[in-house]
This record gives C-alpha cells, structure tokens and sequence, in this order.
C-alpha cells in the first residue's frame, strides 16, 4: 500500500492514525502542498486523485497486477475497517455507531473543508482578504464546532470521545484539534476536547502519527 500524504494535512494524519490503530504498514509518499504552487495540482498526481487533494490510498493487486486508487480519507477508512477488522473503530450496535459518526463528521465535513488550504487560499488571493480576516474566518468555523462538540461529548465520552475505547470520532478530532493549535485557536473552554486530546496523545498510534515525526515534516 502506498499513502500519498503531507505532513500537515489532517485528512491524511486521520488514515495514517487509523493505519497505525490496525497495524498496518503502508510506504508514506509526500505531496509537498505548497511548494512550487502545490505537487497536488501536478498532472502525475491528478491521475491518482482528480480532487486534487491529499490523502491518496494506492493497493496494488499482485494477482491481477491492478491498481486500487481511492480518494476521501473517510472512504480510506471504511475501506481499512472492512479489509482489516481486528480493531474496530467503529462500535457494533447501531445507535453507538451514529453517535460516532455524528461526531467524526462534525468534525470532517463541516469544519474540516471550511478551514482547508485550498478554501484558506482562495480567501487571501481571489477574494483578497486581509490575514486578520482569513483567523477570525479559521477561528470562527473552529469555534463553532467544537462548541457543538462538547456538548456531544459531555453526553458520550469518556476517555475518548465515545467511551473508553478510541473510535472514529478520535481520528478524526486529533488532527482537526492539533490544526486549531497551529492557527492559535484558544481551547480553553473545551475540557472534553483537551482531555480527550491528552489522551490519545499517550498512544502510540496517534503519537506516531503527529505530522512533526512524519519524515517530510520541515519543522
Ligand atoms: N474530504 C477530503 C479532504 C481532503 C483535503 O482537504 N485535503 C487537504 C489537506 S488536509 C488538501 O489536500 N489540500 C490541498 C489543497 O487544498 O490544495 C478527505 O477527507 O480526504
């Protein structure tokens, strides 16, 4: 398997968690997002992801010497879950298991997108806003998250976000949490979120995977 990533991103810091979790092995690839205008709108990289954007999962098939391309970090999961089970990150029954999902996808599909590099980006050079306004826009869509968040969390977590068992929800909250850290967000008023951060910070899989110890971290 070959995971094309960036040390930044959190979309590829999600699989590369969910991968340390199962145990998987996979060659890192790096797309260097920014460098002479981003490797992720080079024709060579558009062939395996039309999007445009990172992670990209490559398995190779040796029997039919195939190539499996998938795209979206949430599809490369599921896809790890239902090839590698062993380790379950999402619970059995059926009203735990929405309950994760609403929270993973709080935090991937309405905060993630709004604060990515492509849309942080767009705001500085087409719409040209200042740098003032493109925080307070990171800030805003952060806030207004976590905020939702917590209240999930006063109702479900425990150690981490769903009980005391790491689920989807953490993998997709870590790196969304370290991201609000790089941009300064305050946190302060997120006990669940820190704590649950604190925690998962004490697993191997979640420290292996911090962009800083990725080999194309520049720090
Ligand atoms: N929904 C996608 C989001 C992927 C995404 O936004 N990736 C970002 C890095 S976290 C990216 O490649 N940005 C490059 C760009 O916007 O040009 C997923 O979960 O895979």
């Amino acid at each position: 398997m070959k995971l094309y990533g960036y040390w930044r991103s959190s979309a590829a810091y999600r699989v590369r968690i969910a991968l340390n979790l199962k145990g998987l092995q996979a060659e890192h690839i790096s797309v260097h997002l920014v460098k002479d205008g981003g490797q992720q709108h080079k024709p060579e990289y558009i062939d395996l992801n039309p999007q445009e954007l990172v992670p990209t999962l490559v398995i190779k098939n040796t029997a039919s010497e195939s190539e499996l391309k998938l795209t979206q970090s949430l599809a490369i999961i599921d896809y790890l879950e239902q090839v590698a089970p062993d380790v379950n990150l999402l619970p059995k029954s059926a009203a735990s298991r929405a309950v994760v999902n609403s929270m993973a996808l709080l935090v991937a599909c309405d905060v993630h997108p709004l604060n990515n590099l492509g849309i942080l980006q767009y705001l500085s050079n087409e719409l040209e806003v200042s740098d003032e306004q493109k925080s307070a826009w990171y800030h805003h869509w952060i806030h207004k998250g976590f905020k939702a968040l917590e209240v999930l969390l006063e109702q479900h977590s425990g150690q981490y976000c769903f009980g005391d068992s790491v689920t989807l929800a953490d993998v997709c909250l870590i790196p969304q949490v370290y991201n609000a850290k790089r941009f300064n967000v305050p946190l302060d008023d997120y006990p669940n979120i820190n704590r649950i951060w604190d925690n998962c910070n004490q697993l191997d899989s979640f420290k292996m995977a911090l962009p800083e110890n990725q080999e194309d971290a520049v720090i």
